[in-house]
């Protein structure tokens, strides 16, 4: 996992809101594109399904900010479309979104390239639909995938089980997971782990879904996960969230078990405190950017529980959730947020070093194969 470190602890850094988000995909897919070296180390995430299964409205709602009604009006993708989610993102990587109607088994597909530098694969399955020739297009594809590059993550999202009732949404999944890895175990593929979601762009299950999937693909997980840990013990909080603002995906918690009413309260508490910095944190000298390191707010709710929410850096904020008391020792607090926030920089300057690094290798290595380096 790439991460945009330039000015991520810029102390006087803002956030742009307003107009930092693509308005469309990025481009479609062109092989001859120009080659960039530091592309290579962002991963590839794959989304892949049959057609109408909602590929595209997920990758519009989660980081295009789409509402989940304007999906109704998008048109069908015929062409692989590249989104580079970096610009506005905190984490960084490119998403691949597949049409449905791709044969892998026909002449000229380079399974190589689609499959060989890829993180994460996840299938979409519309579960309001018959999901039988689905089930077997995800065999064929994970076992095709899987054969280029065992390392791949495999990740399967029951989508748009909005439509079903709790009973029905166990039942699906159920069903779907023992017919997938049954599938898997009778074609001697046991060891291919498959993991499975139940998502809808109508409710926060598909940013959690997520969260978990890019998750995966960050080296410093544990390291993050043992810091929140040590900072909610010696705070009184009960549960924090490091969170990637503008796509909503927490990219670590803490170790307590997450309960989806406390994800979803922090999600709106992210969007109260950007719509409110959007429309009322214009700075005198005309600047939109409202949203900087500098921003915290606090929100208490009726049942004695505070919500906290701090600025870690340009792409990051952290969210907590505490009981009132224990916001009685705000100087502790934000005692113990300073020296998470200087931890976690730490984290990421290891990071970007060996990036660097990386990088001139590679750039290096791409010229002497060019025969372009006189030396
Ligand atoms: N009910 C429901 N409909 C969805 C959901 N996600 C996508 N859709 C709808 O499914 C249709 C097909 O979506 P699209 O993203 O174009 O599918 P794609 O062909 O896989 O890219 C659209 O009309 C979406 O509004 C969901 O979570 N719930
Ligand atoms: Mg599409």
């Amino acid at each position: 996992m790439s991460f945009d470190d330039e000015d991520n602890f810029a102390t006087s850094g803002s956030y742009s809101v307003v107009g930092s988000f693509p308005k469309d995909f990025g481009y479609l897919e062109d092989r001859n594109d120009i080659h960039n070296p530091a592309d290579e180390q962002k991963p590839k995430i794959l989304l892949m399904g049959l057609r109408r299964s909602g590929k595209s409205s997920i990758l519009k709602v989660v980081f295009h900010k789409m509402s989940p009604n304007e999906t109704l009006f998008l048109e069908s993708t015929n062409k692989v479309v590249k989104d580079d989610i970096s610009n506005s993102s905190f984490v960084q990587f490119h998403i691949l979104d597949f049409p449905g109607q791709i044969d892998f088994f026909a002449d000229g597909f380079d399974s190589q390239q689609i499959f060989g530098g890829c993180g994460t694969l996840v299938y979409v399955l519309d579960a309001q639909d018959d999901y039988m020739d689905a089930l077997t297009k995800l065999h064929q594809t994970v076992v095709k995938a899987f054969k280029v590059n065992p390392n791949i993550k495999f990740e399967v999202f029951i989508h748009k089980v909005d439509g079903l009732t709790d009973d029905h949404k166990i039942e699906t999944q159920r069903d779907i997971h023992q017919r997938a890895t049954g599938e898997l175990e009778g074609a001697g593929l046991e060891n291919i782990q498959l993991s499975f979601y139940l998502t809808s762009i109508y409710d926060h299950s598909i940013f959690e879904a997520f969260s978990k999937v890019v998750q995966k693909l960050i080296p410093q997980l544990p390291t993050l996960e043992n810091l929140l840990n040590i900072f909610i013990q010696h705070s009184g909080i009960e549960k924090a969230f490091l969170f990637d603002v503008v796509s909503k995906i927490y990219i670590a918690t803490d170790s307590a078990p997450v309960d989806m009413q406390s994800y979803e309260l922090c999600c709106d508490m992210i969007d109260v405190v950007l719509d409110i910095s959007c429309i009322y944190g214009r700075r005198e000298d005309g600047n939109t950017n409202a949203y900087d390191t500098q921003s915290e707010s606090v929100i208490r709710l009726n049942n004695s529980t505070v919500c906290y929410l701090r600025e870690v850096n340009r792409f990051l904020a952290l969210v907590c959730i505490l009981r009132e008391d224990n916001f009685t020792k705000r100087g502790l607090i934000d005692y113990n947020f300073h020296c998470f926030r200087q931890a976690i920089q730490e984290v990421f300057e290891i990071r970007q070093q060996a990036r660097e690094a990386n990088t001139r290798t590679t750039s290096l290595r791409q010229l002497r194969k060019g025969d372009a380096l006189v030396v």
